[in-house]
């Protein structure tokens, strides 16, 4: 808000300005150069995003690393059907509409995940017979999608539904409904929120082959159609060193057709455990894949599967592979994230530390905080991490760090011991507080 605020008030100057030919010279205070992924992303009119569920949102320092590097968040597990109506016409908002409202009060915006999909689809719907099925489709669509009406980006409405050799997957929504469960789907969407960006969103989409041919004449025939759709997510479950060539070309046309393109679940995957030569590769990885999609005008963004190897899905599904993500299980960053701010037009190598701040124990009137500052690729030779209490905590002892307050602005600095951090290095201060009525974790900055 403030920052569009601002670009208005800059134009209305500007043009103010171009008619006063008696104003030699005019100093227009230069922007300050972005130092997250989320300041290149707004500076170049794309985004940057993350998935999330609740449980990762309310780990502290995976939420604040969140809320500094994306701008574009799409709700991991929350808005599925099994969560949000479980059984028959009962449904529950609850754990998505947290998301929702931590998200915009972060500024970010969202995206919805997912309304027609074979998998986290509860049993009593897949038993239904044809005629009961499709009117449980529609009302689930109407209903969830009115709820969110214009509070999302984009709605990923029918998700994973074909088969690698690019025929419709035969899920029980195909083989009750038919073919034309899709259309429906759209038609119902666009009814329920005219303002959602309306998403098909599948995996091994991303280079031309035959599931991607088969997503291509999908597309095409529905624009034929008239049917509502205006984007297509490219998954983007990779593996280290299999980034197709023709990723930019395939992103190419489906923008011809007319429909914008996201890469909605970004991780790339790798036989652990991760050692430096894998994470090159990944990181060379990273770099084709953000350039294929900001190479192409319409690619609107890029969205990682979770932001950490800490909470990716990667493990658990694939067994001895992991380490698919731009940030560490410590919230480090990885050569990936260094690939991904130079994709993004980051210049002057990576922004030098991050820190992420965790409430670490908190007991009636007192609490306990740590903060981790974590250097970007090049060694830092001291650092300084700032924040705000917004809801006047105050600081009782601390220790590893120099702190002084202004008012509600803590500033921290690092003491002779601690200020010198190797390429990823990490190094932690803590303090104890009080609070009074609430304690939320700040948006915490670091500078070195
Ligand atoms: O599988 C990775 C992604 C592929 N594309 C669609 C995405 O929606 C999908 O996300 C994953 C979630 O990240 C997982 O968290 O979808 C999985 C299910 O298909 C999710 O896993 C499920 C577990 O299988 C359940 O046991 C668990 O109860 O998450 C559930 C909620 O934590």
């Amino acid at each position: 808000m403030v920052r569009s605020t601002w670009r208005i008030g800059l134009h209305a100057v500007t043009a103010a300005l171009a008619g006063l030919t008696t104003l030699a010279a005019v100093q227009v205070p230069a922007a300050a150069a972005p130092t997250t992924l989320r300041g290149l992303a707004d500076a170049r009119g794309v985004y940057f995003g993350t998935s999330s569920t609740v449980n990762e949102w309310n780990d502290a320092p995976y939420r604040s690393l969140a809320e500094r590097e994306t701008n574009m968040i799409t709700v991991g597990n929350e808005m599925k059907w099994d969560a949000t109506e479980p059984s028959p016409g009962r449904f529950d908002f609850g754990p998505a509409d947290s998301l929702v409202a931590a998200a915009k009060a972060a500024g970010q915006r969202l995206r919805g995940h997912t309304l027609v999909w074979h998998n986290q689809t509860p049993g009593w719907v897949q038993e239904l017979g044809t005629a009961e099925l499709r009117q449980a489709m529609q009302n689930h669509i109407r209903t969830e999608v009115a709820h969110y009406r214009g509070q999302l980006y984009a709605w990923d409405v029918v998700n994973e539904a074909f088969e690698e050799n690019g025929t419709l997957r035969q899920s029980f929504w195909q083989q009750k409904l038919g073919d034309g469960y899709i259309a429906e789907a759209f038609r119902a969407a666009r009814a329920a929120d005219p303002g959602a960006k309306l998403y098909y969103n599948d995996y091994n989409i991303e280079g031309i082959a035959a599931k991607s041919d088969g997503v291509y004449n999908l597309v095409r025939t529905l624009k034929q159609q008239g049917v509502p759709i205006d984007g297509v997510g490219m998954q983007a479950h990779l593996i280290l060193g299999a980034v197709p060539d023709s990723m930019r070309q395939n992103i190419q046309r489906f923008v011809d057709l007319g429909v914008e393109v996201a890469i909605t679940e970004l991780d790339i995957r790798m036989p652990l455990p991760a050692e430096a030569t894998k994470l090159a590769g990944q990181a060379a990885d990273y770099t084709k894949v953000a350039q294929a999609c900001l190479g192409v005008t319409g690619c609107v963004g890029i969205t990682t599967w979770a932001l950490s190897d800490k909470h990716s899905w990667v493990p658990s599904v694939f067994p001895g592979e992991g380490a698919a993500l731009p940030f560490d299980e410590n919230f480090r960053p990885k050569p990936a994230y260094n690939a991904l701010w130079r994709a993004y037009g980051g210049t002057g190598g990576t922004r030098t530390c991050v820190a992420t701040y965790a409430v670490i124990g908190q007991w009636w009137g007192g609490f306990q905080a740590e903060v981790r500052v974590t250097a970007g690729a090049a060694p830092i030779t001291g650092w300084t991490v700032n924040w705000a209490f917004a809801e006047g905590q105050a600081i009782t002892s601390s220790w590893n760090a120099a702190f002084a307050t202004n008012g509600a602005a803590i500033t921290a600095r690092s003491l002779s011991y601690n200020g010198s951090l190797g390429s990823g290095g990490s190094t932690t201060f803590g303090f104890t507080g009080s609070w009074t009525a609430a304690n939320s974790v700040p948006a915490v900055s670091c500078a070195a």
